[in-house]
């Protein structure tokens, strides 16, 4: 039966700039200069060090369950680079490098791991979203900001991260939606690192990319090689002056991988096999960008001891903070307390009052509450 075609064919673009060995495409080089390459790895090289001493500081008990970002540095730097102070970044919760990058204390951010409220609260004149765990409903959020930034003629951009997982969720379909048909300055930056927990790329989509997801919805759709930093950044660079000139929403899709566990409390040896991660290992994202720098003559001498200490200093900080009151978990959910919540507040203030058990300090592993299972060695 004959048809009418509807639309041309969409395409889904994808760029890369810089290979696995650092190898460069020239003529796609971004116009950074040589201090804000610096910048970049300086904050990639803080977000993987700061990793690898939160899940040491995990592994003693001193912070409680965290989301690593090993092997997502460029997606995550990449793409915040090209905020400015005053645009919006809303995260999921594994953008550890772009929150730091973004201003947020590093102490803070120990806090907020290590269960203390405050560590959750963004600085008043910071235009940061807090942490979300609960899947993509960050998204509408993300969509909801940039719809007020467009209603009051603020000149700023909102950034939102999600996984891969997250497409797979109502409210990414409903943020996507109301992004293209309100024409808001959105871009949703999906960081595709192949696995959600223990759930392959390939039982969350038949469709052959992420990006493509963006073309239902009327806004452009780009896949950009995630572990590469400059493609990042420059496809960021190109959907963020979009969202600025009032020409709508992007979605990136950063297909990159995550090189350790799901968080703390997750085995990946589980579900994938070591010969994956080491194929994604070759394809370090910090590996290439310094190999590219060292043949600019940028790379520096003593930046990993320079960032160590400044992590140290951090985790001096936030050890140095009193114990938390762990009644405050039931403070900003409901406006007024349900009585069954009240009754177990008022049965939990006694036991503390009661001497046992001991709120947590920073710095030493939680006495167990009554009931509650001892972790396992
Ligand atoms: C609404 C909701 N459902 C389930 C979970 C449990 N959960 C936490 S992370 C995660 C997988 C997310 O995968 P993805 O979106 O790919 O992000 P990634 O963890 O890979 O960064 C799930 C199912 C949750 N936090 N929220
Ligand atoms: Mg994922």
């Amino acid at each position: 039966m004959p048809r009418t075609v509807l639309e041309p064919r969409f395409q889904v673009e994808y760029l890369s700039i810089l290979d696995s060995d650092g190898r460069l495409d020239a003529a796609l080089e971004p116009a950074l200069a040589p201090a804000q390459l610096q910048e970049l790895h300086r904050a990639m090289v803080l977000g993987r060090r700061l990793d690898e001493r939160m899940l040491r500081l995990q592994r003693q008990g001193r912070i409680g369950t965290f989301a690593p970002i090993k092997g997502q540095e460029a997606s995550q730097l990449g793409a915040a680079f090209t905020l400015r102070r005053t645009d919006w970044m809303v995260p999921s919760f594994r953008e550890t490098a772009a929150m730091v990058w973004r201003g947020w204390p590093i102490e803070r951010i120990l806090l907020f791991f290590a269960g203390y409220l405050e560590g959750g609260q963004p600085a008043p004149d910071q235009r940061d979203l807090p942490v979300t765990i609960p899947v993509a409903t960050q998204l509408p959020h993300a969509v909801g900001l940039a719809y007020a930034a467009q209603y009051r003629g603020d000149d700023v951009v909102v950034m939102a991260f999600f996984g891969d997982g997250a497409t797979s969720e109502g409210d990414f379909h409903e943020a996507a939606n109301f992004a293209g048909v309100w024409h808001v300055p959105v871009v949703f930056v999906c960081q595709n690192n192949q696995w959600a927990i223990s759930v392959p790329l390939k039982k969350q989509t038949h469709s052959r990319t992420l990006a493509q997801k963006a073309l239902a919805y009327g806004m452009p759709g780009v896949q950009v090689d995630g572990n590469d930093v400059l493609a990042v950044y420059a496809v960021a660079q190109e959907a963020v002056d979009r969202a600025r000139a009032g020409d709508g929403p992007t979605l990136i899709e950063c297909v990159t991988y995550r090189l350790g566990v799901h968080t703390t409390a997750d085995d990946p040896t589980k579900y994938r096999s070591p010969e994956e991660v080491a194929a994604w290992e070759k394809k370090d994202p910090l590996t290439r960008f310094a190999a590219y720098l060292k043949k600019k003559g940028l790379l520096e001498d003593g930046l990993e001891a320079a960032v160590d200490a400044e992590i140290a200093a951090a985790v001096a900080r936030f050890e140095a903070v009193g114990p938390a009151d762990p009644l405050t978990i039931f403070d900003h959910v409901y406006a007024e307390l349900p009585p069954d919540l009240k009754a177990q507040r008022e049965a939990l203030a006694e036991r503390l009052h009661q001497g046992a058990p001991e709120p947590h300090t920073p710095g030493q592993p939680s006495p167990p509450m009554r009931g509650q299972r001892q972790p396992r060695r």
